[in-house]
């Protein structure tokens, strides 16, 4: 199955119908600047539909992207960006896990991206843990591969893969549109 068409449908920052279940979701969740928008757009093959920025921390909301009209994509804000003030981070983490975890609604899948370069951050794994304790469908995608050499890239993906259990691991460049059509039937099946 390919993804075909690709909107912008709203931003969210608490309860909403959108999320509620006449769609599935597959939510997107990762430090802020790991490239969960970068990695929405090489999806849905546009450039600019899921707003990618240089000043990291700037997505406050859960932004849904609906495609193929039948399946929501939400891209989360960021965790564990240390130039927001304290107050803005805990109000961050709060929207994140009263979404992901305290909260009745479902996703059909959890991506959690990881930096290829830096590997599980603290928060990654603390993150990792809820969602699996909370028995969550987690998918692991290792973006920006095309900064690592091949040789480091095969060690990095072993030491990540000891660090994260059983999960699926993806190896991805958003940039170089590497493991798309693999992130793609992960969450479209
Ligand atoms: N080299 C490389 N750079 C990437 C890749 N994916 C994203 N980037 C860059 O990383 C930066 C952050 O990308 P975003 O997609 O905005 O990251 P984000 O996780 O959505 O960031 P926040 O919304 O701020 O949490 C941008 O400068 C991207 O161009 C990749 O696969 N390779
Ligand atoms: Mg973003």
């Amino acid at each position: 199955m390919k993804i075909t068409s690709a909107k912008f449908v709203k931003g969210v920052v608490g309860d909403d119908a959108v999320l509620a279940g006449s769609l599935p979701v597959v939510a997107f969740i990762g430090r802020s600047n790991v490239g969960k928008s970068s990695i929405i757009n090489s999806l849905v093959n546009q450039k600019a539909l899921a707003r990618s920025s240089s000043t990291p921390g700037r997505t406050r909301e859960i932004n849904v992207y609906l495609v193929n009209n039948s399946l929501y994509l939400a891209d989360l804000p960021g965790y564990g960006f240390t130039r927001v003030s304290q107050v803005a981070q805990n109000d961050l983490r709060d929207l994140i896990y009263w979404y992901l975890l305290d909260s009745e609604y479902k996703q059909k899948k959890v991506v959690l991206i990881i930096d290829a370069v830096v590997g599980p951050s603290e928060d990654d794994l603390a993150m990792l843990y809820s969602l699996s304790k909370a028995k969550k469908s987690v998918v692991i995608v290792v973006n920006k591969i095309d900064k690592l050499k091949r040789s480091q890239l095969k060690e990095q993906l072993e030491h990540i893969q000891s660090l994260v259990g059983d999960y699926k691991i993806i190896p991805y460049s958003a940039q170089e549109k590497i493991g798309v059509a693999a992130l793609a039937k992960e969450i479209l099946t």
